[in-house]
């Protein structure tokens, strides 16, 4: 862990449905980010915030997708793009980025960013697959759909910003799923990805599945990306997430994973993603992100 942290905030609502999302950065950095990473015995720079003008001043309409909806398109894609140049830069300059979201569609930036000039491996800890196209959503919510994005999944395959360079499908694991539209369902189960179910976790336990999941993603050479939307852990945990799905991960359960990527020595570049702090309980989902965020970076207890 010598590599310094490099803190980039992406303040950005327009791929979820509700407002509020878009002012995680500033929770994730008052619920004690720079003490936990101090804690962790990480050196940590903040670089601030990508820019992300509200919604209200923008227009969801600007840009069409050539079948489906996608709202906010145009505005994604300016933030994502200048999101993947920092984090490539951040990672040129020897640093591993942190990403602040925002709503998960800023992890096509920190995907593409960190899949640029790399082979890099994947795991995205979620209660939603995340892989459905502007065909597709049912929503509309860019939110729904990053992963399929990086992979140039169906229409994304005409969308070069949105696809990750160094990145395969073979290399990608998604932990923690329990609720996945149908034809979303379909586009996971025929492509390469590994997918685990919350089911996976009640049978096998939390240590198993992170570990194939690791493994997964640490078969790539140049280590790994790991994207943590907070609606991965149960809502009791973290209630300030805008799509919350009963039934997910404990507290404890979101650390041991987090410490395991930790120990695998692999981490690359890091993202905590979906805290909507007009949700939340007190900032507590903030604080936690930060906790996480500690364990991930390898903060030890003894
Ligand atoms: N699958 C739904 C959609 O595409 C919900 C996605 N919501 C998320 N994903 N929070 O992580 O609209
Ligand atoms: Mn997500
Ligand atoms: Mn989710
Ligand atoms: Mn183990």
């Amino acid at each position: 862990m010598t590599r310094p942290v490099r803190i980039i905030g992406a303040p950005t609502d327009y791929g979820a449905n509700r407002r509020g999302v878009d002012m995680g950065p500033s929770a994730i950095r008052y619920g004690g980010l720079a003490d936990q990473l101090a804690d962790a015995g990480v050196t940590a720079i903040d670089d601030g915030d990508v820019e992300a003008p509200p919604a209200e001043v923008r227009d969801p309409d600007a840009e069409a997708p050539a079948e489906g909806s996608a709202k906010f398109l145009r505005e994604t894609r300016d933030v994502v793009t200048s999101l993947s140049d920092r984090v490539a830069e951040t990672l040129a300059a020897e640093e591993r980025p942190l990403v602040l979201g925002g709503d998960h569609s800023v992890a096509i930036g920190s995907v593409t960013g960190s899949a640029r000039d790399a082979d890099i491996g994947l795991v995205w800890f979620d209660a939603h697959g995340d892989f459905n196209t502007p065909a597709t959503s049912p929503s509309g919510n860019v939110h729904g759909m990053p992963l399929a994005a990086v992979l140039g999944v169906g229409d994304f395959a005409d969308t070069p910003w949105a696809n990750a360079d160094g990145l395969r499908e073979e290399n990608v694991a998604v932990v923690g799923l329990r609720d996945v539209d149908d034809v979303e369902r379909d586009a996971i189960n025929d492509s390469d990805v590994t997918a685990f179910t919350m089911s996976d976790i009640d049978e096998r336990g939390i240590d198993a599945v992170v570990d194939d999941a690791l493994e997964v993603a640490c078969a790539a050479p140049d280590g790994i990306h790991v994207s943590l939307d907070l609606d991965w852990l149960d809502p009791r945990e973290a209630p300030g997430v805008g799509t919350p799905v009963r039934g997910g991960v404990t507290y404890r359960e979101a650390h041991f994973a987090l410490e395991s990527v930790a120990r695998t020595g692999e981490l690359r570049s890091l993202e905590l993603v979906e805290v909507n702090p007009i949700l939340d309980e007190h900032n507590e989902t903030a604080a936690l992100a930060t906790e996480l965020a500690a364990s991930g970076l390898g903060k030890r207890i003894l």
